[in-house]
């Protein structure tokens, strides 16, 4: 059988030998009560390391997101994105559904609005305009191909929002890969956002799992739509245990994800018929461009599939490979391998 390598996303990866003993062994209690200790140490660690007052622990990136959106806003306000943002267009038109506001989207040239593009979205008073109710951010940006944003342009950008007085979500689903790249703490970034929601189930490998950071009282009303969503978990401490060895233990090896992310991209690069940019790879994601190829993305994840070699479609010809803590050397040689063959084959 053709052994597979799996670069689709860093949500593939599996839980580390620690974790599982770890969560074998959780001390546990009902979290709807508060009384899990496992989930109160994972929450007070993940509180401190973004710099937040508070923290919760939620099953999901996307119900993070949700949450934070459905805490800072009302139904009828509008909420500034990226069209590519994953709170956007990854997570199932969930503010406008569950939410009820509307999003107004600015294009940014590399990730982040400038203060002005900001400043200009933000809605003024006039009977007929909607209130502006949040402005979103993603670090890394995911759709851009992992591009980290400079903490001074995230600050600027908030430092306009909190003049009008809105506040500002962090989807830091990979934070701490935008962490490691700048050689700053988690923190850092976070500083002028007003919540944040980073993933412990990416890069990080734990099995299950989000936490989504802010004010203490931005927390309280958050745990209670977290409720209202049926994500208020029992004995969740089983869970939180992997989470607790994700934020000790995974952070520092995700330079070695990036540093793989750049032989594979400069790899890509010399393969006929592809392109990578390879300004914009900045963490553990690398975008390739086989316009060369003259294949449509479907018909090309079927090929490469067949041969082992698993990512995902990024565009019309664009295929997505994300480096995380279950791929190894031999397997981005092994992904340069299958690329180069298809090449000379379709070419
Ligand atoms: N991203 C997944 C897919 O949903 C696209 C992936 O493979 O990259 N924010 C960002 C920036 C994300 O990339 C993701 C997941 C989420 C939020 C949602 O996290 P989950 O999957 O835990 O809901």
């Amino acid at each position: 059988m053709t052994k597979l390598v799996d670069f689709r996303s860093d949500t593939v990866t599996k839980p580390t030998a620690e974790m599982r003993k770890a969560m074998a062994e959780a001390e546990v209690g009902d979290d709807v009560y508060g009384e899990d200790p496992t989930i109160n140490r994972l929450e007070e660690l993940a509180a401190e390391k973004v710099g937040k007052e508070a923290a919760l622990f939620v099953p999901s990136g996307t119900m993070g997101n949700q949450i934070a959106a459905l805490t800072h806003t009302t139904p009828g306000q509008e909420v500034i994105t990226d069209p590519r943002m994953h709170i956007f267009m990854y997570e199932v038109g969930g503010l406008a559904k569950l939410g009820g506001v509307q999003t107004r989207t600015i294009e940014t040239a590399d990730g982040c609005y400038t203060p002005d593009q900001v400043r200009s979205a933000i809605r003024g008073e006039n009977i007929h305009f909607p209130e502006t109710g949040l402005v979103c951010l993603e670090n890394t940006l995911n759709r851009a191909g992992g591009v980290v944003i400079a903490p001074e342009r995230m600050n600027a950008v908030a430092d306009v929002a909190h003049e009008f007085g809105i506040p500002v979500h962090l989807d830091g689903a990979r934070l701490f890969n935008a962490a490691v790249a700048l050689g700053v703490e988690a923190k850092v970034i976070c500083e002028k956002m007003d919540s944040v929601q980073f993933c412990l189930s990416k890069g990080l490998a734990a099995p299950v799992g989000s936490i989504l950071a802010g004010s203490s009282e931005f927390v309280k009303r958050a745990r209670k739509m977290r409720k209202v969503l049926g994500g208020g978990m029992r004995q969740a401490g089983i869970l939180g245990a992997a989470g607790i060895i994700a934020l000790t233990q995974m952070v520092d090896r995700l330079l070695e994800d990036h540093q793989r992310a750049e032989r594979l991209a400069v790899g890509l690069a010399e393969i006929a018929g592809v392109s990578v940019d390879l300004e914009k790879v900045q963490s553990n994601i690398v975008v390739a461009d086989c316009g060369g190829w003259g294949k449509d993305v479907d018909s090309l994840i079927e090929i490469l599939a067949k041969r082992g070699l698993m990512v995902t479609p990024f565009g019309p010809q664009h295929l997505r490979m994300v480096l995380h803590k279950d791929l190894d050397d031999a397997d981005v040689e092994e992904a340069l391998r299958i690329m180069s063959e298809v090449s000379r084959e379709l070419i």
